[in-house]
């Protein structure tokens, strides 16, 4: 367990047992503990079925897989959202955005959202002839569910004081990377998300994160720029909380590049502050993991590690809400 009062190094936080906050406002908020073998269980788990490119076989048995984790987990409430969308090529996609909540009648609730497909091609491989495959999407998909399903595992055996929505969406990945083209070919199943929320009432969450490539060797999280002009507030917490964590390793407090990604549509269109953890952004590299979209982007190329460190600042920053 880690004890949501205080900072404390990554080894005291991993040997650590549940105990109460020495001061009185800190009472005795506990966060649970972030199992990194079983968030990489997670991750393996969807890299199996194959790829999960909209419209294939293993996106289907996939998206099956993530409804059914998420109630195993204790979801009050799973929404499937079904929609055919257009993409840049005019291929029409049967996608579903996939959204497990809990603890619904909490008004004050965070958004935290993963895509879930994976790409159909591997534009960025060394080899030509593999170009046009798709991608495991190791990190480029699997890890930030990855992630939220042992988020999810937590939240169901001890419960944060707000509400939390797990949102998977579809249809990130399809876009054209082809310069010349628009940035709206990116994040298809947020785009219908956002002009189709399922919420009534007050139930909007406060702000959202969204986790994209959380599972890379050695990766560098810096201050994506759109998060940080659309939700300042947010990505000051959470890099303060990844301080309080032991995880300013991988948390670098320095500005990163913009990336067009899911939180962007969130931000603008949903009126929810949303950020985006998401590797190396860094400006003077402006580059991601050089397995991007490329097929190392399989399993060996995730590391515990990485996926632990980005599940313990969420896990700490949704257990500190009230
Ligand atoms: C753009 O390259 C404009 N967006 C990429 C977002 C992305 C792709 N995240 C994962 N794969
Ligand atoms: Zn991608």
């Amino acid at each position: 367990m880690i004890v949501a009062c205080s900072a404390r190094t990554k080894e005291s936080a991993d040997t650590m047992t549940a105990s109460k906050c020495a001061t009185k406002e800190q009472s005795d908020m506990v966060i649970p503990p972030f199992n990194a073998d079983s968030a990489f269980s997670f991750v393996k788990a969807q890299v199996d079925l194959g790829a999960r490119v909209p419209g294939t076989e293993s996106h289907q048995r996939c998206a099956e897989y993530l409804a059914r984790e998420l109630r195993r987990h204790g979801a009050d409430s799973i929404i499937n959202q079904h929609a055919i969308v257009t993409a840049f090529n005019g291929d029409r996609l049967p996608i579903v955005n996939i959204m497990g909540r809990f603890n619904l009648d909490a008004n004050r609730r965070v958004l935290l959202l993963a895509h879930w497909d994976t790409r159909p091609w591997a534009e960025c491989d060394l080899n030509p002839a593999m170009r046009d495959k798709p991608i495991p999407g190791a990190n480029d998909g699997a890890s930030g569910v990855g992630v939220l399903l042992e988020i999810a595992r937590n939240i169901g055996k001890y419960h944060p004081a707000i509400g939390i929505d797990i949102l998977f969406v579809d249809a990130e990945d399809y876009g054209t990377s082809d310069g010349d083209h628009s940035t709206d070919s990116w994040a298809l199943g947020t785009q219908y998300w956002v002009k189709n929320m399922p919420y009534t009432g007050g139930q909007y969450p406060s702000y959202g994160i969204l986790l994209d490539m959380v599972g890379g060797k050695n990766a560098l999280f810096h201050r994506e720029q759109f998060s940080d002009y659309f939700a300042k507030n947010i990505v000051d917490k959470v890099w303060q909380n990844a301080a309080k964590t032991g995880n300013s390793n991988r948390f670098i407090n320095q500005p990163g590049g913009g990336v067009t990604d899911d939180h962007f549509f969130i931000a603008t269109q949903a009126g929810i502050p949303c950020i985006d953890i998401i590797e190396n952004l860094n400006p003077s590299t402006q580059s991601f993991n050089p397995t991007w979209h490329t097929h190392a982007d399989n399993i060996d190329n995730i590391d515990p590690a990485t996926l632990k460190a980005v599940g313990e600042v969420v896990l700490f920053t949704i257990y500190n809400e009230k």
